[in-house]
């Protein structure tokens, strides 16, 4: 098979093992055959065999590239949008007040489910685009708006209508165990009996990667997780978790038993939690968009992530409650500013650590072997990503060799 090289270039590997920050290699070449990556490294030492077999150079023009970035989190199927609630709480009313009035996350539902398949496809597509722009080659997103088998299974199809759309990379997670729909009011475990007779039914129909559940006191216990959690488990589905976001449940425990992909929020986590984590290898998942839009005050523990060797990712939780963002970039900044990562661990967030986090090994990385998912941008430093606000140098994509 023919190669396709890109020169002219600066290379952010993101090699874990690598000597240099961010893995950069100057004067860099990248070998590419077909979806794959052939080779990568100082463009004088591109072995001849494979110079010979180029059939097309692209010259980057000394662009900075990096792997495509990977938002590990989202929501970015519902219907309609939060923007009034957000006018009405800046105009003194309260959460109780809004929630009353069938607010909150019940109004995401309620317009979730009038949305036909097609309606949602044309209001989710613009989300996405948007992520595209910013140079991400593969997203994860979650049901939990429809609540009710026909609705998540509508949400389901039109994630996998956006993949089919765009040159991107989709991981569906069911996360049929997100909030208690209003016919189950006050019926928390028989809507989780309901929870566990949809999954087997999305699994079958190929729409479900993974498992995933909202544990939190205004959500479901840790005993309702892990009936979500043995289900998931019994059709080898793998499980993550909305860990400790509001409150210390134990949930990151909990799951690290399951071998959780990853544990996510954590602004909660104890040190007992942390560990589980660790021994578990499970992800941290830090969501700093949902940290500052819910103006939330305590930090998720970086230093004990840190110390515990746990991976963290960053994600932008794109929702329309906590967290109506789509920029993973501006993440990236915030991450640093909020929650103090450095540049180049915030980098890896959405690279490396945010490939483990969906359990994918051949991407997240540019190495022989791994998948030709990358980004170019416009700037002389990776620190710069992270430093902008508002800023968007993506030059271009390539997904799976190809220019997007
Ligand atoms: N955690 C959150 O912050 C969001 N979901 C979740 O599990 C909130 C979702 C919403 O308000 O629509
Ligand atoms: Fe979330």
């Amino acid at each position: 098979m023919s190669i396709e090289l890109w020169t002219g270039c600066r290379v952010a590997t993101m090699a874990a093992e690598a000597v240099q920050p961010y893995g950069l290699v100057e004067d860099a070449a990248i070998a590419v055959e077909g979806e794959r990556i052939a080779w990568v490294g100082p463009h004088a030492d591109l072995p001849q065999e494979l110079a010979d077999r180029c059939s097309q150079r692209h010259d980057c023009g000394g662009a900075l590239i990096t792997p495509g970035l990977i938002d590990c989190h989202t929501h970015l199927v519902y219907g309609g949008d939060r923007a009034h609630e957000f006018e009405l709480r800046l105009n003194g009313a309260s959460y109780e007040d809004i929630a009353r009035a069938g607010g909150g996350i019940a109004s995401t539902v309620a317009a979730t489910r009038a949305a036909s398949e097609q309606d949602l496809l044309a209001q989710s597509l613009p989300r996405l685009r948007a992520l595209l722009a910013e140079g991400v080659t593969t997203l994860e997103i979650k049901s939990g708006y429809g609540l009710a088998l026909e609705h998540e299974r509508k949400c389901l199809r039109v994630v996998r209508a956006l993949a089919q759309q765009e040159a991107v990379d989709v991981r569906p997670t069911f996360l049929g165990a997100h909030a208690l729909p209003p016919e189950f009011a006050g019926q928390s475990d028989a809507y989780i009996a309901a929870v566990l007779e949809m999954l087997p039914a999305l699994h079958a129909e190929g729409l479900v990667d993974a498992v995933d559940a909202f544990c939190e006191r205004i959500a479901f216990s840790t005993a309702q997780t892990e009936r979500v959690f043995a289900a998931a488990q019994a059709l080898g589905l793998p499980v993550k978790l909305h860990a400790e976001q509001l409150s210390d449940m134990g949930g990151a425990q909990l799951a690290a038993r399951y071998a959780a992909l990853s544990c996510d929020h954590l602004e909660w986590l104890s040190e007992e939690g942390a560990r589980a984590m660790a021994a578990a290898g499970s992800v941290a998942v830090l969501l700093p968009g949902a940290f500052y839009f819910l103006r939330e005050t305590r930090l998720p523990p970086i230093a004990l992530l840190r110390e515990q060797g746990v991976a963290m990712a960053v994600s932008t939780d794109c929702n329309p409650g906590s967290s109506p963002c789509t920029s993973l970039l501006l993440m990236l900044n915030m991450a640093c500013t909020l929650f103090r990562l450095t540049p180049q661990e915030a980098l890896a967030g959405v690279t490396r650590h945010a490939a483990k986090a969906l359990g994918l090994a051949d991407r997240g990385v540019l190495a022989a072997g791994l998948r030709a998912d990358f980004a170019l941008w416009g700037v002389d430093s990776p620190a710069q990503l992270a430093y902008a606000i508002g800023a968007n140098p993506h030059l271009q994509t390539v997904f799976k060799g190809q220019p997007r």
